[in-house]
């Protein structure tokens, strides 16, 4: 016996993984379901490459009654309209929106990192999915912090298009043939050129000179692994089609070498250490395209304090970062509360 599963927002880039995901792990499906929009009613999805289509239907008219989980990657005002829905009828929402991840009554989990906070669910039978850019970083920091108890971050990320959904990736696209061809750019997405640019905003700025996406990585982090950790965040859009990489400095208050953290990391959940010392002995975002696991080189020590290491980390912004998360949180959410059979 498996689960009625629903995906609301199943025509976008999340939404389209979210499928796939579910349909590589074989997750227990009895029935599922692709929502969308008004404008993609009708459209057809593929269930991963089952060959199975599934045409998305009205989430205006859709009624979450007798559904189990709905996996939402719809953004944050289809969200607070049909969230709330779904959840009220019974049927337990996975939001990869940012709308409910700072609620005190939602839990924020990453299952390699705070498996047990989801068993708080039941104030609003919501799950928060955290932005993609902490989602990988905590699954780095966790086992470090276990082991030396992180004292401070700085982290500088370098994150694709994708994570600015289809629009983002057309205009990266498009800017990139029309300099080929000595055609005029003209920036619609982005603020400024992203084709053979980086560009160190993402989101929209705050009082504090700091943009909300960087002040999602401090808050998110702190929610999901230690309010005591202090975050320091400078997101910068690269261009990149799919795979988010991060410069990470880490300080301790107990010592950790280098090669310790190596072996430590080697042997973590969700975690493949790529760190040869040698040229190409190290993960770009390129190769992780695809993949479940956070990437993790270029790890050594950082002498500019007592007891610091520096490290590089890559994951497909698109999985670990949004679709496969939210799977596995409908997985531990099963194995934990609402178990089938
Ligand atoms: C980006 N991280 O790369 C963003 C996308 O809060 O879920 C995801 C935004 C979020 O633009």
């Amino acid at each position: 016996m498996g689960y009625r599963i629903v995906v609301v927002g199943a025509t976008g880039n999340v939404g389209r993984e979210m499928l796939a995901i579910l349909a590589e792990r074989a997750f227990p499906i009895d029935e599922i379901a692709a929502v969308a929009s008004s404008r993609s009613h009708g459209t057809e999805v593929e269930l991963g490459d089952t060959g199975k289509m599934l045409k998305c239907k009205n989430i205006e008219h859709f009624d979450f009654t007798g559904w189990d989980i709905a996996l939402f990657a719809a953004g944050s005002g289809p969200t607070a309209e049909y969230a709330p829905k779904a959840a009220a009828a019974g049927c337990v929402v996975i939001d990869n929106s940012s709308l409910y991840r700072m609620d005190p009554d939602v839990p924020l989990i990453v299952p390699e990192v705070n498996p047990e906070a989801i068993d708080g669910y039941k104030k609003k039978n919501i799950i928060a999915n955290p932005n993609c850019s902490t989602a990988q970083m905590v699954v780095a920091l966790k086992p470090l912090h276990d082991a030396a108890r992180i004292k401070r971050v700085v982290v500088s990320t370098y994150q694709s298009v994708s994570g600015a959904g289809k629009a983002g990736m057309d205009e990266l696209f498009e800017q990139s043939r029309a300099i080929f061809v000595g055609d005029q750019v003209e920036p619609r997405k982005f603020t400024k050129q992203i084709a053979f640019n980086v560009i160190p905003h993402i989101d929209v700025f705050l009082d504090d000179g700091s943009t909300k996406e960087e002040w999602k990585m401090v808050a998110e982090t702190k929610k999901i692994l230690d309010p005591k950790i202090k975050v320091h965040a400078t997101c910068v859009r690269v261009p990149v089609f799919v795979g988010h990489s991060e410069s990470l400095n880490i300080e301790f208050e107990n010592e950790l070498s280098a090669e310790q953290a190596q072996d430590i990391l080697r042997e973590s959940p969700g975690i493949m250490l790529i760190d040869k010392r040698e040229d190409g002995g190290y993960i770009t975002p390129v190769e992780c395209v695809g993949d479940y696991a956070t990437y993790i080189s270029r790890v050594r020590d950082d002498s500019t304090v007592d007891n610091g290491i520096a490290l590089w980390c890559v994951s497909d912004n698109l999985r670990k970062g949004a679709a496969l998360n939210a799977v596995q949180i409908a997985e531990l959410l099963g194995r934990r509360h609402l178990k089938k059979g």
